[in-house]
């Protein structure tokens, strides 16, 4: 069972092959060999899982075999594992490499790799090529090579990019100065790790490796309508529901992905830890060349949008507004009945065949998620009743959806705006106690400190296409680095702004993809106080916003709104004293850019006085975030812009000759996410290795 749960949470399915290990494998063993491969591959994950502080040796991933004419499968299995940050990853104690069979003397010149940026991907990559070299020195040293110099390029003067845990200024009050002897500070950036239990690999660092304490977020959350009080629960679940009943209609605009190949194991035998009795004479490569007549799935970019039904219903989760994909009921149910199944009264004249008719919402050139369901809601209002309460709740809810996605819902594609769901994690959300920055920090010292030049923006980047040649990077500080592999964790948002020249430019794919994708803007109003005057019990929060004419029913009337200070969470328990933080999300993350602090903290003070009373003081320090203006962020996170191509976020991953990608945006399955960020500093690292070393 072990092996089950260590397969689990290392994003791996404990009874089928993933992709890489289907090419790897499948001229070499059978399908009945399958079920004694992941019995290996599970076994060599259990060793990793239970002790994640020290890597597994070769030699003891060699010992998950139980038979030696295994050993040479349970060997390229740990390579894969290991290349592919698996296993041995983060800031794990390595094993050495093989023993090497002959000394020689490096010959040639160390090669170099510069990563620019030192936020999770970056210092992610750097760490993981650092260990890769120690575990591969012997086949540099095949080579007469010395393992290649990392170097770290940042802009800044911290690490971290956009996780940012900011210090409070101790002179502002004197709580914050000692308290418990530590330091305080509040996220300015990411906070959330959503699915702490199994698959985050931030589980690992956090937990396994660094052991930071962390805080669990209570997941119930109440709201807070504009008169203050607590919205009847049972209307806030009707409203909730009617709206993911219309981003579930919306859904059947979707991308179609191709689904992929599944070779699987004996799920018992597995379980077991047993292998199968029989051998199988045929590789898995034989067998298919003999039924080689199956139609194969077109490739993704060339599938058209186009409705297809879908058998999950939407919900959306409160904490970080992501719609999550939930097993049950197919959508294929008329609007009305639906509406009457939630508890809704229909209005006379309507029966439960009525339907929601979106075709020609959806078809039009310019639809968007927003446009779609803003008609949703608007046909909506012809079946059944909705007050102003439940206009104000539904843009609660749009507002959430605005904050995961860091812009206007407008914005969003129809068909790749939810491209992600379905990749979510078991577990609850956590938060670091102390700061989440320190998992950046934790990654650029141990096991070894890495070579980080702070204060170094790049400016231009001279590479060539084909690999052949080295790369230049010149630097704001005139400074230039020769490199011969060039890692750019360079923000979606930089690229966009074009303050970054790459020489050539990039390949016309890719700066579609550029244009394409979206950068939109979350910011965050932080409020210090001396003492708490809220449920301390209590982490997240939500407040209702009115629209610009007080009772209007028309959608767009919320959308400058809806976002300001919708959402609240109680910082206290991870920041150490009484904090406060509010979001501005979708029109009003763009907003924040040019308002006024003082502005903005006495809406925000309005806005908990209508909640919590006018005893509500002033904050004793306050903390606005403009992640819009700042040069090396020019924005929050990426989203799937309206005319997105489903394969957008896979072309940003793309090498260019030895110029490599990593980073948030070229995520396909986690984007916009501090993990996501740093399963794309593994991905590439293992490119570079593969570059350098060739394939398994
Ligand atoms: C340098 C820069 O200086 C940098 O140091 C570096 O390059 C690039 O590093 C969510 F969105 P980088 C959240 F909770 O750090 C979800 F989608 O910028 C959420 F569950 C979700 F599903 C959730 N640089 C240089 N150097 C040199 N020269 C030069 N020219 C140059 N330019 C720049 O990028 P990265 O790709 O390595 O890491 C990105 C990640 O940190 C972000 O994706 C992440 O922070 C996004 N994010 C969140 N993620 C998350 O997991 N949880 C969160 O809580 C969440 N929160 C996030 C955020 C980001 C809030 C804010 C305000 C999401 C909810 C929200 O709370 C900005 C921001």
């Amino acid at each position: 069972h072990q092996c089950i749960t260590a397969a689990e949470s290392s994003r791996l399915n404990p009874y089928a092959l993933h992709p890489d290990e289907y090419a790897i494998l499948r001229e070499h063993i059978s399908h009945t060999q399958v079920t004694t491969y992941l019995n290996i591959r599970n076994g060599i994950l259990r060793l990793w899982i239970n002790n994640p502080r020290i890597g597994v040796s070769r030699d003891e991933a060699v010992g998950c075999a139980k038979d030696e004419r295994w050993y040479d499968v349970a060997s390229v299995c740990y390579d894969w594992l290991v290349r592919s940050g698996h296993i041995n990853f983060g800031a794990a104690e390595i094993p050495a490499g093989r023993k090497p069979h002959k000394e020689t003397k490096p010959l040639r010149r160390r090669k170099t790799v510069a990563v620019i940026g030192a936020g999770m991907s970056g210092l992610g990559c750097a760490r993981q090529l650092d260990s890769l070299f120690k575990q591969y020195a012997n086949e540099f040293n095949d080579m007469e090579q010395e393992p290649p110099r990392i170097i770290v390029l940042e802009g800044r003067d911290r690490l971290g990019g956009r996780v940012y845990s900011r210090a409070l200024d101790s002179s502002k009050s004197p709580r914050i100065l000692g308290f418990r002897g530590h330091r305080h500070s509040v996220e300015c950036g990411g906070m959330i790790i959503t699915g702490f239990e199994r698959g985050n690999p931030l589980n690992i660092l956090v937990r396994g490796q660094m052991a930071l304490p962390y805080h669990a977020l209570r997941p119930d959350a109440i709201l807070y309508d504009t008169n203050g009080k607590a919205v009847d629960e049972e209307r806030d679940r009707m409203v909730e529901k009617l709206f993911n009943d219309c981003l579930e209609r919306v859904s059947d605009y979707k991308f179609k992905s191709a689904p992929s190949k599944l070779i699987e194991g004996n799920k018992d035998l597995i379980d077991e830890g047993r292998d199968s009795a029989s051998e199988g004479h045929k590789s898995i490569a034989d067998v298919e060349e003999a039924t080689a007549a199956l139609p194969q799935a077109p490739p993704i970019s060339k599938q058209s949008l186009g409705p297809q039904v879908s058998l999950v219903p939407v919900s959306t989760d409160r904490a970080t507004g992501r719609a999550h994909v939930e097993p049950g009921t197919p959508a294929a149910f008329k609007a009305a009945y639906k509406a009457r199944s939630m508890g809704w009264t229909l209005k006379e004249d309507i029966n439960e065949d009525n339907d929601l008719e979106l075709g020609t919402a959806a078809k039009a050139t310019a639809a968007t998620l927003g446009s779609v369901v803003d008609e949703a809601i608007n046909q909506y209002k012809n079946l059944v009743d909705l007050t102003a309460q439940d206009f104000r709740l539904m843009n609660w809810h749009v507002a959430n959806l605005e904050y995961s996605n860091a812009t206007n819902y407008h914005q969003l594609s129809i068909g790749g705006w939810d491209l992600d769901a379905g990749n979510e994690w078991e577990g609850k959300h956590t938060m670091v106690i102390g700061g989440f920055q320190n998992v950046p920090l934790g990654l650029a010292i141990a096991p070894s400190r890495l070579d980080i030049r702070k204060d170094t923006a790049v400016k231009k980047i001279l590479y060539d296409p084909e690999g052949m040649a080295g790369s230049r990077i010149e630097c704001e500080d005139g400074s230039v680095i020769e490199a011969d592999y060039v890692v750019s964790t360079i923000p979606l948002g930089v690229l966009k702004h074009g303050s970054v020249e790459f020489q050539p430019a990039l390949p016309i794919e890719k700066t579609e993809a550029i244009d394409r994708l979206g950068f939109g803007i979350l910011n965050k109003i932080i409020l210090v106080y001396d003492h708490a005057f809220w449920d301390p019990d209590a982490d997240i929060f939500g407040c209702l916003r009115t629209p610009l004419s007080r009772h209007s029913l028309k959608q767009s009337e919320y959308a400058s709104q809806r976002g300001r200070c919708f959402q609240w969470f109680n910082v206290s328990n991870t920041s150490g004293i009484p904090v406060l933080l509010a979001l501005m999300a979708g029109d009003a993350g763009f907003d924040t850019e040019h308002s006024k602090n003082d502005e903005l903290v006495a809406e925000a003070t309005e806005v908990l006085r209508r909640v919590f009373g006018i005893k509500v003081p002033q904050p004793v320090h306050s903390i606005v975030t403009r992640w819009g203006s700042d040069k090396f962020a020019r924005g929050s996170y990426s989203s799937a812009g309206p005319t997105m191509r489903i394969d957008d976020y896979q072309t940003m991953a793309k090498p260019v000759g030895n110029l490599f990608f990593a980073g948030e945006h070229t995520s396909s399955t986690h984007p916009a996410t501090v993990h996501g960020a740093y399963l794309t500093g593994l991905r590439v690292a293992s490119e570079v290795l593969g570059t350098m070393l060739g394939p398994i």
